[in-house]
């Protein structure tokens, strides 16, 4: 228990990584094209953030098995389909991902779109076998229309708006209309990036089978820990919050979003170290 969280985290995404190619079709199953590309999207893969907060989670719950991989690996895969959809020429229109061509400019559009479709079925086909209703439940609510789906429509509005103001001045028209307001910055953190976060914490919790009180407590933790890693990514990319705020205040955003996160997991004592030093780290990202 006192390893290093670096060496925990490493430890954690090569036993999640095996799950997962144990989970994906071999790109030799027809139609190899489309499972060519759901790898290609899984693997070699990013951070594995979300399936390990939700290994964290169930530890912190008591749990010591490896059951709870097919939970955690289709968080993994629902994280894969957003960005696949998010790259999208319609969408954000990315070529690149992980310093690598996106899934669409290796295997074409059309391809690409099923991919992410496969990998959102393929989750909830993993749920169904290895999970619970519960589990079902919560995902589902937390990446649809008013969660992630939700989340990604107003960042699409806000931007669209953001044209219209620019172009507006650049005409010399006075500005109307509603433009990107903090509040709806909360709304696309909260459910953009925020409510996979909640859910993947969540999940180890109902997996576990604990009680409301404690599965509230995590999905608070997620939630605000969702924050934080928006912060810490727009303190990176020099936009979002960034912008509308300024650096220094929102590294203090970020400071006190995962102070109140952690507050929550006194209820844990010990057992939720890891997910102490996971939103910890979080907080110190610098890349
Ligand atoms: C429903 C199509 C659709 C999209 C959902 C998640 C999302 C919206 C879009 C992805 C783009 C984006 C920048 C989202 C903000 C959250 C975020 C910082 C995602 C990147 O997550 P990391 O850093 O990625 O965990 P890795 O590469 O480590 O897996």
């Amino acid at each position: 228990m006192n390893m290093d969280i670096k060496k925990y985290i490493s430890k954690k995404k090569k036993v999640i990584d095996k799950a997962l190619d144990k989970f994906l079709p071999s790109s030799k199953t027809r139609p190899q094209a489309l499972h060519k590309a759901m790898r290609y999207a899984v693997f070699p893969g990013g951070k594995r953030i979300r399936p390990i907060l939700t290994l964290a989670s169930f530890e912190a719950c008591g749990g010591n098995s490896n059951k709870i991989l097919p939970v955690a690996c289709g968080i993994e895969l629902i994280h894969t389909y957003t960005l696949i959809h998010d790259d999208l020429p319609c969408m954000d229109n990315d070529d690149y991902r992980r310093g690598r061509l996106s899934c669409h400019k290796k295997s074409g559009e059309d391809i690409a779109l099923l991919a992410g479709d496969a990998l959102l079925t393929l989750a909830f086909q993993l749920f169904s076998e290895h999970g619970n209703r519960e589990i079902i439940k919560e995902v589902s609510r937390a990446i649809g229309s008013q969660g992630t789906i939700g989340g990604q429509v107003a960042d699409i509005e806000a931007k669209s708006e953001k044209r219209k103001a620019t172009l507006r001045q650049a005409q010399g028209r006075p500005e109307q209309g509603r433009g990107t307001k903090n509040e709806n910055l909360n709304y696309i953190a909260n459910h953009k990036t925020g409510a996979l976060f909640e859910v993947a914490v969540k999940s180890g919790g109902i997996f576990k089978g604990v009680g409301k009180k404690k599965i509230n407590s995590l999905g608070n933790f997620g939630r605000l820990f969702g924050f934080t890693f928006q912060l810490i990514d727009d303190l990176m990319d020099g936009d979002g919050y960034a912008k509308a705020y300024g650096r220094e205040r929102t590294r203090n955003m970020a400071g006190d979003s995962n102070d109140k996160a952690k507050k929550g997991l006194k209820v844990f004592g010990n057992r939720a170290a890891r997910l102490v030093e996971i939103a910890d780290l979080v907080l110190k990202r610098r890349s």
